[in-house]
């Protein structure tokens, strides 16, 4: 049965502040760790920045409309923290409330429904330089405050709202991989800076219920299912020692406010398990989500590792298919890549399926509804005579994507909503402008007035007529 979409289905699209809005350092918005990183050498691809962006910031009014004119139910955007407190805590700016009143007024003007992300990467740099940001206990109340003042400006017309988004990743790149702010490469550092961001999510869902108490709150993990690369049991064990590491390392916590007991054995023998303070467990366990976020882009597939194997490896940013590296922890698991997949040109695997994997797991282990907060195809889209985009793979892999949920409806999953990545073209954080993910194209290269304009791609006329029909082929 391929028309199970639930009534009221948010078919929504998702973007973040620094990838769309520019206006970096506008109307008194503080520095965030991102206008700083960008700014180092060899960080980015080819030197792109968010400075700019796609200028969002400016064009919200325009960008809403074109929303509308689709037909979009529920647009997922970030605020950026140092737009509302520049120094990270302490004095408000007018400035940036007044911004996402106005966004979000528009929005409910258009009958779209707003899903507000509070934390999408962008720390203020006052709070990095003056006491290392994730890595000092003083973030749980910073963080708490700033969630505060947005649940209580917002709370009245904003009832989806997403706490942290990707800690997996934004931890995993910006204290292991060094691929992120602020660029450490440490095990045991990175394990107290996500204990201690996990401490503060809980803290602001728990703030969230006495000033929303009608609104629905959860954290965005990024999920790439796991499959064992073959049926020897010691690949099915570094498989099962992946998903422990990597899915309920995260999941868990949120859920049940625990750490999963093979996973915390692993990390203590290693000596990089988390300091858990007397108290940590229960504010954990307070700080349980009414909905489990899901970005999906891809799956992975695992095999044994020995003590002396691979570690960190290297990510594809050029788009140049098959230049990732190979990966894995030491003593557990390491990638393989899955011979039935076919890729996208960053390495991504394509898999529809896993996407429904992942769900019946989410939904058998921790029994929540999920909101797929990002799915979507980065490409190089190209920008014909007649401003006409032809991106039919992108056409094909949200169907596939789309038929996989309705698979998963079927099976039981409960499913609130699916938000593409992303709604107009926008900065990708380490490969640039060049991949392009959106229902409408930006036009960032002309010089002219023209420059920042913004073309429907074929895929927007696609996805309008699957709102419309809610999902019917
Ligand atoms: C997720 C992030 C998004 C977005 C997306 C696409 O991890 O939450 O912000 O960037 O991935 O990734 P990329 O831009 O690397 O292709």
């Amino acid at each position: 049965k391929l028309d199970n979409f639930p009534e009221g289905f948010l078919w929504g699209s998702a973007s973040a502040a620094y990838q769309v809005e520019g206006a970096w350092d506008t109307d008194g918005k503080g520095k965030s760790i991102w206008d700083d990183f960008v700014r180092i050498p060899g960080k980015t691809f080819m030197g792109t920045n968010g400075d700019v962006a796609v200028d969002h910031y400016n064009r919200y009014k325009e960008d809403v409309a074109l929303m509308a004119e689709m037909g979009l139910k529920a647009y997922r955007f970030s605020i950026a923290w140092a737009r509302i407190f520049p120094e990270g805590t302490g004095k408000i700016c007018q400035e940036g409330l007044d911004f996402y009143n106005n966004l979000i007024d528009e929005l409910i003007k258009h009958d779209i429904e707003p899903i507000v992300t509070v934390y999408h990467w962008d720390l203020p740099q006052a709070l990095q330089d003056l006491y290392g940001g994730w890595e000092n206990r003083q973030i749980i109340e910073d963080f708490n405050n700033y969630c505060i003042t947005l649940f209580e400006n917002f709370g009245d017309r904003v009832k989806y709202w997403v706490s942290l988004n990707e800690q997996n990743i934004f931890i995993g790149l910006g204290y292991l991989r060094a691929m992120h702010p602020p660029g450490v490469t440490d095990y045991k550092r990175m394990y107290e800076a996500n204990h201690i961001a996990s401490l503060a999510n809980a803290k602001a869902i728990k703030s969230f219920r006495k000033i929303v108490p009608d609104g629905k709150i959860g954290p965005s993990f990024a999920l790439n299912p796991g499959y064992p690369a073959t049926c020897n049991p010691e690949d099915v064990l570094a498989f099962e020692d992946e998903e422990e590491l990597n899915a309920h390392w995260w999941m868990d916590v949120y859920v049940w406010g625990e750490y999963p007991i093979a996973g915390m054995k692993f990390l203590k023998e290693k000596g990089w398990a988390p300091t858990v303070l007397e108290g940590d467990t229960e504010l954990l366990k307070e700080g349980k989500p009414d909905f489990m976020g899901v970005n999906y882009y891809r799956t992975g597939t695992f095999e044994k590792n020995p003590l002396d194997g691979v570690g960190i490896g290297g990510f594809n940013t050029t788009g140049k298919k098959g230049t990732t590296q190979e990966e894995g922890v030491p003593g557990a698991y390491k990638t393989k890549r899955n011979e039935y997949l076919e890729t996208t040109n960053w390495d991504w695997e394509i898999d529809p399926t896993g996407l429904r994997i992942g769900m019946r797991r989410i939904t058998s282990r921790y029994k929540l509804p999920i909101l797929i907060s990002e799915n979507g195809l980065g490409e190089f889209d190209k920008l014909e005579e007649g401003n006409i985009i032809n991106d039919d793979y992108r056409i094909d892999y949200i169907e596939k994507h789309l038929r996989a949920c309705k698979e998963a409806i079927t099976d039981g999953v409960d499913l609130i909503g699916y938000c593409t990545w992303s709604f107009t073209d926008l900065l990708s954080w380490l490969n640039g402008y060049q991949k392009r993910y959106g229902f409408v194209y930006v036009d960032r290269d002309e010089q002219d007035e023209k420059e920042m304009a913004r073309y429907k791609k074929k895929s927007f006329y696609w996805y309008k007529d699957v709102i419309m029909n809610n999902g019917k082929d």
